[in-house]
């Protein structure tokens, strides 16, 4: 089978109930890219790639674009069903730019599940679960308004709650996570996302202001070497998010012991087929993980759903979705989304979900 077509879309994403706040970025509508690739035969595959917002990771929307472009003409005549060969062959077109070679990565797997007619979840290992748990992340809030939220998902039956912290006095985000393990005690997990933002100094304070409340923090420094600095002082287990930017790092980070966990994006590591030697690297060491990504409507809803599936359930730390902040869907019919928590595996072949005709407009480039 040979890639016969490569179009390139731009698609607006706005933020339900905005702005969306996070220590690194606040947005209000987000600008995803997505990969629609046509095989010889007829056979389409979709891929997306949508940072959420440009300064959360060095990714930003216009710059997957501009990657796409740079590679697509090279892309045209490559096997789609050989994903390890497609990796390659990008790397030979364009260093770096995972995140937009993630998209195309995408589009070939959801293009191999509709030839062999599998699901995603099957051909990066199988399915452990059809309901893939998921996990809420609170956005950077008051100790009041978050704690509700947290009351609220953990009724809604989230196993695993993420706040946000970060962006402003240390007192107000260790209040935050007093209050919410107040009203949601044992009954979630918690992690306590920094998103780079906090100092040394204040993240020691935080994890020694709250010694009996087990939660695990998440990317709490801006750099490896921050973290590094301070890990041993901790009393809180430390997942590594945005500096985790590929798999030499994973390994770097595994092998120094500067971490205890992931929370890992599809499109940072460079798309699903880097994801499943990612989380094997992290079965081999127990190191529990997330499987999301930074944001993105259903095409990357069902990356995130088909490995998260695939992942051995005592290392399964969720799916994260931007789901909940999106209207609407591009597949009306088969979307993904969160009920009680779970997000249930789609159950067509490939990724599962198509998105309608003519929902993204016009193609921005095209090629073939
Ligand atoms: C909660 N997320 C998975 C979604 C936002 O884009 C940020 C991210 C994170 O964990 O940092
Ligand atoms: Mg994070």
């Amino acid at each position: 089978m040979k890639i016969k077509e490569i179009h390139i879309y731009s698609h607006i994403l706005p933020v339900l109930n905005g702005p969306y706040l996070i220590a690194s970025s606040r947005v209000s509508s987000l600008d995803s890219t997505l990969v629609k690739i046509v095989a010889d035969n007829g056979l389409v595959g979709w891929g997306e790639s949508c940072p959420v917002g440009p300064t959360y990771q060095p990714h930003h929307a216009a710059g997957a674009r501009a990657a796409l472009e740079a590679m697509a003409q090279g892309l045209i005549g490559a096997n789609p069903l050989r994903p390890v060969a497609l990796r390659r062959t990008m790397d030979g077109l364009l260093n770096g730019h995972q995140y937009a070679k993630a998209a195309v990565d995408i589009a070939a797997y959801d293009l191999m599940g509709k030839h062999f007619g599998v699901r995603v979840a099957d051909l990066l290992g199988g399915a452990v679960t059809e309901r893939v748990p998921s996990y809420y992340a609170s956005g950077v809030g008051e100790p009041d308004e978050v704690a509700r939220i947290a009351a609220e998902r953990a009724a809604e039956g989230y196993p695993r709650l993420q706040v946000k912290v970060g962006g402003r006095p240390v007192e107000i985000d260790i209040a935050v996570v007093r209050k919410v393990w107040e009203r949601v005690g044992g009954r979630m997990r918690l992690a306590v996302d920094g998103n780079r933002s906090l100092t040394t100094g204040d993240t020691l304070r935080l994890s020694r202001e709250c010694p009996e409340i087990p939660f695990i923090l998440e990317q709490p420094c801006n750099t490896l070497e921050e973290i590094k600095a301070i890990r041993h002082q901790l009393h809180h287990a430390v997942y590594l998010d945005e500096n985790g930017i590929d798999l030499s790092t994973v390994l770097r980070a595994i092998g120094e012991g500067l971490c205890d966990g992931f929370g890992m994006k599809v499109t940072r590591i460079g798309g699903l087929q880097q994801m499943a030697t990612f989380r094997d690297i992290c079965e081999a060491r127990s190191m529990p993980h997330t499987c999301d990504d930074a944001w993105g409507g259903d095409i990357i809803a069902a990356a995130c759903t088909h490995v998260g599936a695939t992942v051995l359930p005592r290392l399964n730390e969720g799916v994260w979705l931007a789901q909940p902040y999106i209207q609407g869907h591009y597949d009306p019919e088969n979307g993904i989304a969160i009920e009680g928590g779970h997000i249930r595996l789609p159950e067509g072949a490939g990724l599962g979900v198509v998105p309608e005709e003519g929902r993204f407009g016009p193609p921005v480039a095209s090629f073939g």
